[in-house]
């Protein structure tokens, strides 16, 4: 764009051209800021189909006859839900509701967890709002709908070209009675790192502000400490604070005493102390076992008055079971994934558990056929990003070795298959269990497991065992992020990090045993401001953009960048936005509500001797040249 401008530029036509020209000439780098949106729309699309999407290069490709998903109609009038009884009463009678229920209530993860563990957390905005009206007039019935959080924030910038809080803004909308959702890591935020106090709560604030409802707040060594900044910003936002114990090891097994039965009703009664109104118990991994999760709900529901609300992972298979035993028991509200979002590292799947408990006293009151409505369209949404699928075909009883989380699972699969360990996979997993051990036996959900999948990786890369590591005689060159969390920067797990590994990891550096955000200074947030707007071409910063700064600046400036280059692809179709378009093809992408882009591609033209290829288009009914490099 930056040669198509300089061509057209009358002091280059005059001839009296000089390299100083470029220095004075500043408008030639407006090219962004002047070309409108469909014209940035079509550049996007003439790249993709000149180039292909670097996200999609070398992987499986949908057939070439799928269609647009279609979603369900809504039917009659949108009934109050959940939600309405949020803005009508308040947390706490939220809260007291869940208790006074007989149903088993259950939450849909298909928009968070559900992609983050089956597709990569890759599933576009554009084919959650879709069906968003249909959640909100079919399904009132519903807890809530996880649709935000954990990778999804970092991953709808970083890869998905789009904002997520345009996301949040627009399910909300689209979505009015039930209760949105979101999974918070405390003090980590939505990153992987321990934020300033006052970056975490300027986070919850804004998102509160959005439209999250339900905060799931945990910590990735289970240190409440540590959760206090983040539950006491979600209480004060009039919001509801789920306080979340994270689940590890089994309380059925003597040799696992550290993680008992005391551990987690202990840990579950800090959090009701510190004000939570729901309890969450999340087994990130799908390590809660049926006979356990008897024990463990019973207990829970003895101890606290307040509900519980539990999250497991099907990796192993027995999720299913899992759930209806934590039913039998009292839990209060379920997980799970929309059918065709189910099973595998994802949720159980949450028609099967509807049916299970029909005429049971837990009954959800589901109608089964709305669901299969919505599952059907999240078939065709899934056909859309098979590109993205893990290719994990069956259930893994190998989960309850290395306790891998099933967002993790097939991320660490990935990056093994990168450095070439594809082969030696059982062996990260049984090295991966190792780090573990050695690790003092820790809780490991982000970003706790990223450290130890970090470690894990080395050592079977490098052929170095526990015994080599912990070896005082033997140097090792530890990951920065084993070194970090060896400092104290992600908090500590109970009892501390063992003296041994410590050692050998810090030398004689002392580590912080302090909660982290003790230490950090509070963030001149206008200050910042200042600084992504000038990162940003002067563009004007508002509350959303400074809290997408906050949590990842260099990702949040290089989607800003794309974005002032290629307009709104957010509202392209999604194999459009992967896979670009075929001659003859048309698409329609509504850019705003009301305005439409109608979009045809006429021909690819051939590459120039610059190398550049001319794609010529159709938008709403009149010609367009677009000029793209061909980068192939
Ligand atoms: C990324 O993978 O870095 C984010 C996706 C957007 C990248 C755009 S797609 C068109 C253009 N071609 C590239 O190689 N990168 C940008
Ligand atoms: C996340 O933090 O993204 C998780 O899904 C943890 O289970
Ligand atoms: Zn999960």
């Amino acid at each position: 764009a930056f040669v198509e401008n300089l061509l057209k530029h009358p002091t280059f036509l005059d001839n009296t051209y000089t390299t100083k020209f470029i220095d004075e000439t500043p408008e030639l780098f407006d090219f962004e800021q002047r070309k409108d949106r469909g014209t940035k729309v079509l550049t996007y699309i003439a790249d993709i189909t000149v180039n292909g999407h670097p996200e999609t290069e070398g992987r499986a490709e949908p057939s070439a006859d799928i269609k647009l998903p279609k979603p369900p109609v809504s039917i009659g009038e949108v009934q109050p839900g959940t939600k309405t009884l949020l803005e009508e009463k308040g947390a706490k009678a939220v809260a007291d509701w869940m208790l006074a229920q007989k149903q088993l209530l259950l939450t849909d993860t298909t928009m968070r967890d559900g992609h983050q563990s089956l597709l990569a957390t890759r599933m576009r905005s554009i084919d959650m709002i879709k069906v968003a009206p249909a959640y909100a007039a079919n399904l009132p019935q519903l807890f809530s709908v996880e649709c935000w959080g954990g990778a999804t924030f970092d991953v709808a910038y970083r890869f998905l070209q789009e904002c997520p809080w345009q996301r949040l803004r627009d399910l909300r909308w689209a979505m009015p009675n039930v209760l949105t959702q979101m999974l918070l890591r405390a003090s980590n935020g939505v990153g992987y790192t321990n934020y300033p106090d006052n970056v975490v709560r300027e986070f919850v604030r804004q998102a509160a502000t959005t439209g999250i409802d339900v905060f799931r707040v945990f910590d990735s060594l289970n240190w409440v400490e540590n959760m206090r900044v983040a539950m006491d910003a979600v209480i004060e936002s009039g919001k509801i604070c789920e306080g979340t114990i994270c689940y590890t090891g089994d309380i059925l097994d003597p040799n696992r005493a550290k993680y008992d039965l005391k551990y987690y009703v202990g840990m579950a009664k800090e959090l009701e102390a510190a004000g939570a109104h729901v309890l969450g118990l999340k087994d990130m991994a799908g390590l809660l076992k049926p006979a356990a999760a008897r024990a463990l709900v019973k207990a829970l529901k003895d101890e606290l008055t307040i509900p519980v609300h539990f999250h497991t992972h099907d990796t192993s298979g027995i999720a299913g079971a899992t759930i209806l035993a934590a039913s039998d028991a009292g839990v209060d509200a379920a997980d799970a994934a929309m059918d065709a979002f189910s099973g595998g590292t994802s949720q159980a799947c949450l028609g099967s558990i509807v049916e299970a408990l029909r005429n049971t006293d837990r009954d959800t009151g589901i109608d089964i056929a709305r669901i299969r409505e919505i599952s059907n369209y999240w078939e065709q949404v899934r056909t859309q990003y098979v590109a993205f699928e893990s290719g994990l075909q069956a259930p893994a009883s190998e989960v309850y070795l290395h306790e891998m989380p099933g967002g993790q699972f097939t991320n660490l699969k990935a990056q093994a298959r990168s450095l070439g360990l594809e082969e030696r996979w059982h062996e990260v997993a049984q090295t991966y269990a190792d780090v573990n051990q050695m690790f003092g036996d820790i809780v490991k959900v982000t970003p706790s497991s990223k450290v130890v999948g970090d470690m894990a990786l080395m050592m079977v890369s490098q052929g170095l065992s526990r015994a080599d590591v912990e070896d005082p005689e033997k140097e090792v060159a530890f990951p920065d992020s084993v070194i970090d969390m060896m400092r104290g920067n992600l908090g500590q797990p109970p009892g501390g990090f063992p003296d041994t590994i410590v050692k050998k990891v810090l030398k004689d550096e002392a580590p912080n045993t302090e909660r982290p955000g003790k230490h950090l200074d509070p963030v001149d947030l206008e200050a910042k401001r200042a600084e992504a707007s000038a990162a940003c071409d002067g563009i004007e910063i508002d509350d959303e953009d400074l809290n997408g700064y906050l949590m990842y600046p260099k990702v949040f400036t290089d989607y800003m960048a794309r974005h002032a280059m290629y307009g709104p692809v957010r509202s392209l179709p999604t194999r459009t936005f992967f896979y670009g378009m075929e001659p003859g093809e048309e698409i329609s992408a509504e850019i705003d509500p009301g305005k439409t882009l109608e979009i045809r591609l006429q021909a690819v033209g051939e590459t120039s001797e610059e190398g550049d290829v001319k794609v010529f288009f159709e938008l709403n009914g009149q010609p367009r040249v677009i000029r793209v490099p061909n980068r192939l």
